[in-house]
């Protein structure tokens, strides 16, 4: 009895993000933690059916709380289309999946947005690091290219909006393929060696998504 009392007081205390239900389409943000699904925001990953074992009474304080905790380190991959090996990383509270496919970026891209993301940003060496440690592969990230510049460093943005605070190209890359800027690589991909290269859009990579 003390243990469903306390299941029960647990699920009262779970508190969804007050700003989920906020509508959106396919590709926008969402506020941290969730994800646009079926037309509005809604937390991310399966918390809520924990926290509504609980309620119902189905999962003792115990393992309700366990359940929860391997929930946050998991992510959906509800949208995503994947034929090859797929997997997910949580980073600072946001979910990271990734896939193998060889695709080119905007296809990338149409994926991420499927699964209601983009391609991932990338804003810190800790977001790095996070990712690099679940998925060592080569992928497309979110880092795109305006078309008509002066330079292949200039003009760089993350296709989610976010400022660009934080880079790790590799050694002489950005170089649009030759040094001179010419709209021929307008695309970034990590690589294996987890520093970033650009490369032609319409060239094939897996790709990650946040
Ligand atoms: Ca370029
Ligand atoms: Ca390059």
């Amino acid at each position: 009895m003390r243990g469903v009392v306390l299941g029960i007081l647990l699920a009262a205390c779970y508190a969804p993000d007050p700003q989920s239900g906020i509508p959106c389409a396919p590709g926008n943000l969402c506020p941290e933690g969730q994800r646009c699904r079926t037309g509005v925001c809604q937390p991310d990953g399966t918390v809520i059916d924990d926290a509504q074992k609980l309620a119902d009474g189905q999962a003792t304080q115990d393992s309700g709380l366990a359940d929860a905790r391997a929930d946050a380190t998991a992510c959906s991959f509800a949208g995503l289309t994947c034929a090859g090996s797929i997997g997910s990383t949580r980073c600072n509270s946001l979910c990271f999946v990734f896939c193998s496919d060889g695709v080119t970026e905007p296809s990338a891209e149409a994926r991420c947005q499927a699964w209601g993301g983009h391609l991932a940003s990338i804003l810190s060496q800790a977001d790095e690091d996070c990712l690099n440690n679940a998925h060592p592969d080569a992928a497309w990230i979110g880092h795109v290219q305006a078309s008509v510049l002066l330079s292949p460093a200039a003009g760089w943005s993350w296709i989610a909006g976010q400022p660009v605070t934080y880079t790790n190209w590799s050694t002489g890359q950005p170089d649009d393929g030759d040094g001179i800027e010419n709209g021929a690589e307008q695309c970034a991909y990590k690589s294996t060696t987890n520093v970033w290269l650009d490369a032609p859009c319409t060239t094939v990579n897996g790709f990650a998504c946040r």
